[in-house]
């Protein structure tokens, strides 16, 4: 299908995403920025329970992709057991898993702590069993949740995070849009840091690219993943779609694949930790 948005500052970024996609005009969009003070304690706010987190399934397909707008990775499994979360009595299942990154390690991660961004965000993405599908979720303002965890570079003696090594590796694969390499099988729980499905930010907000439908709780890990700067660094020679203006014809360079953050609106931020 054609993609008529981009990252980029040209006509088709984010400033311009609403035209074509009205939604991104909405008054619940994310990213935000979390100001931690600000944030409201609330008990309800459970642990999640992830369902096969922990789980290798060495008979499914693990892969990664470039769609032209991030990395993807995908799991083709043909047993159907499921893969998803828990959380305040509802199942989720798991959709896919996708990064945000920047150019450098300052800036990258779609959510803010306090107006910083960090290098990269990962975002693993559920929809409510109850509706069917993605898709259907998508109609529901609870049908999507988004796990969210953001990763901060350390140049302490080379914090290289090893579990997530061979992913890392592997994105020089697929340096073009379109292209798609399998990997070694590995659990979801490589993406979020250890023991921290108890402590969270969560909030009510959109998808962070178009259509931006807003449908998605939010769940951001309160407790960051180390990365070591070298292994963030295949991410930014990532190639985008191909783009066409009147006198010339050009690959997008896939950085900065960030929305910046969006107004709270009067929207509250709860959070799990006290
Ligand atoms: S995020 O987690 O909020 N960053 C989507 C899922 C999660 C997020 C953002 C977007 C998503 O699935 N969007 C639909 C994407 N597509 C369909 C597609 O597969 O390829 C529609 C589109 O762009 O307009 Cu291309
Ligand atoms: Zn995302």
């Amino acid at each position: 299908h054609t993609e008529d948005w981009a990252y980029s500052s040209d006509t088709e970024g984010p400033q311009f995403w609403a035209y074509a996609h009205p939604l991104c005009n909405g008054t619940k969009q994310s990213p935000i920025n979390i100001i931690m003070k600000e944030t409201i304690y609330n008990e309800t706010l459970t642990p999640l329970v992830p369902l096969n987190y922990s789980t290798v399934f060495n008979d499914a397909n693990y892969y990664l992709a470039n769609n032209g707008h991030t990395v993807k990775l995908g799991i083709e499994l043909d047993t159907r057991v499921p893969i998803g979360l828990l959380w305040r009595g509802n199942e989720y299942h798991y959709h896919g898993l996708h990064f945000h990154w920047g150019e450098n390690d300052q800036h990258g991660s779609e959510h803010y702590f306090n107006n910083q961004s960090y290098a990269l965000e990962v975002h693993i993405v559920h929809y409510l069993k109850d509706y069917g599908d993605f898709n259907s979720a998508l109609n529901y303002s609870d049908g999507i949740l988004v796990w969210s965890s953001v990763f901060q570079t350390s140049n302490s003696s080379e914090t290289s995070n090893t579990p997530l090594q061979d992913v890392f590796k592997s994105i020089d694969k697929i340096i073009n849009a379109e292209n798609k390499t399998y990997i070694n099988p590995l659990p979801l729980s490589s993406f979020v840091s250890e023991n921290s499905t108890g402590s969270y930010y969560h909030y009510e907000g959109s998808l962070t690219s178009p259509e931006c439908t807003e449908s998605v709780m939010w769940i951001v890990n309160h407790k960051m993943i180390s990365i070591s700067s070298n292994q963030l660094l295949s991410f930014r020679l990532l190639k985008g779609r191909l783009h066409n203006s009147s006198n010339s014809v050009w690959f997008e360079n896939l950085t900065n694949t960030d929305r910046p953050t969006q107004p709270i609106n009067g929207r509250k931020v709860y959070t799990s930790v006290l």
